[in-house]
């Protein structure tokens, strides 16, 4: 082998050295030249087929050529790594400047709004909010409610049992039970409202869910009276829907009170005129209620001769529907966002 040839050889060897720019292409250049197939190590383990004299230059020539590349691999290898890391540092580079991507952060669901809208105007009203168990005896659910076994005012509730044979077990079809247990628990005066969910075996619809919520309201002390309940009725409606709204209490039937409401406003829509969202009527129902019966403060033990009360009951989903014209009750469970983010500027 000629010296010109280990030149042109070491030139070509520097030449690929310097294409090779990633740590993978080192590698193979590595191989090509000094791997233990490469062009360098073949050379040098021929030389025993050199003539004598020829060996030792062509020998040390390789030797030196081997160094040189040896070095020259090192140096290029050093030069790659950097150039790797600063093309990558590059481009994970995290620009602290620009703004952060704002987290999207759920809104408060339209019945707890409105719950919480209510049991804060009765708070300031002087009532007390209390919750109580969704699943619930019967005796709470109907007998303390002057609603006796086979009474046939047992099936306007349409209730789901979870257990009928022995102690019979109900989700709560309305939160009437906790009238009994706070004034089993209490002595008056009783001021409470008791925000909570309820549940009936019922035909879903535009206006009926199987699931809902309901209000309760319990006043209970000495000389209480219906004009009481219509005073802070009338005020609690305004608040919520306008001072200017009108009031109308009808007579109605509910086993637990005597005598027995339906409590109305006039129609925010209409204005009493008469439209399709009051049914043309020009009033809308907002609840049940009525002085408490007898009979029910007698199941508590409370002397119906001295303390008298009022009770009522109201949906939480209607309060939402005739407040922000919500057409169909089946919107609020079906988690789509595109109703939920509309009650995202509701002052909570
Ligand atoms: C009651 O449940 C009585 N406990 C209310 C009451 C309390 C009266 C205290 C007197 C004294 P009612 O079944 O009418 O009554 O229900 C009251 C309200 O709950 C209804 O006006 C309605 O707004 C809501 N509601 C009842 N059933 C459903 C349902 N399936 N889906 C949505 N809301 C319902």
């Amino acid at each position: 082998m000629s010296s010109e040839q280990i030149d042109l050889l070491r030139e070509r060897a520097l030449r690929d050295l310097e294409e090779a720019s990633s740590l993978e292409a080192l590698a193979e250049w590595h191989a090509r030249y000094l791997g233990r197939r490469g062009e360098i190590t073949l050379r040098l383990r021929g030389l025993g087929s050199l003539p004598a004299e020829e060996r030792p230059r062509v020998g040390r020539a390789l030797n030196e050529l081997k160094e040189t590349l040896e070095a020259a691999y090192e140096e290029r290898e050093r030069v790659v790594r950097q150039l790797e890391l600063a093309a990558r540092m590059q481009a994970e580079a995290v620009d602290v400047t620009l703004p952060g991507r704002r987290p999207a952060i759920g809104t408060l669901h339209p019945v707890t709004q409105m719950i919480r809208e209510v049991t804060d105007i009765f708070a300031h009203l002087g009532f007390q909010v209390v919750e109580g168990p969704e699943v619930e005896y019967g005796y709470y659910a109907f007998d303390a409610l002057n609603i006796p076994p086979e009474h046939p005012a047992r099936d306007v509730w349409d209730t789901i049992f979870i257990e009928s044979d022995r102690k019979e077990i109900v989700l709560r079809p309305h939160t009437s039970p906790m009238q009994i247990r706070v004034m089993e628990r209490r002595k008056p005066p009783i001021r409470v409202v008791v925000p909570g969910r309820c549940y009936r075996y019922e035909a879903v619809d535009a206006t009926h869910e199987w699931h809902f919520h309901q209000i309760e309201g319990l006043a209970v002390d000495e000389h209480i009276t219906m004009a009481d309940l219509k005073g802070t009725l009338a005020e609690f409606a305004r608040q919520l829907f306008g001072r200017e709204r009108r009031v109308r209490f009808r007579c109605d039937f509910f086993p637990f009170v005597e005598p027995g409401v339906d409590f109305a406003i006039d129609c925010m829509f209409c204005r009493g005129e008469g439209c399709r969202v009051c049914g043309g009527s020009g009033w809308i129902e907002i609840l049940g209620a009525g002085m408490v019966h007898p009979q029910v403060l007698r199941n508590v033990g409370y002397d119906p001769g001295r303390y008298t009360g009022w009770a009522f009951g109201m949906g939480v989903e209607r309060l939402v529907m005739l407040k922000y014209g919500v057409p169909d009750i089946r919107y609020f469970y079906q988690g789509d966002l595109r109703f939920l983010a509309q009650f995202d500027r509701i002052p909570v």
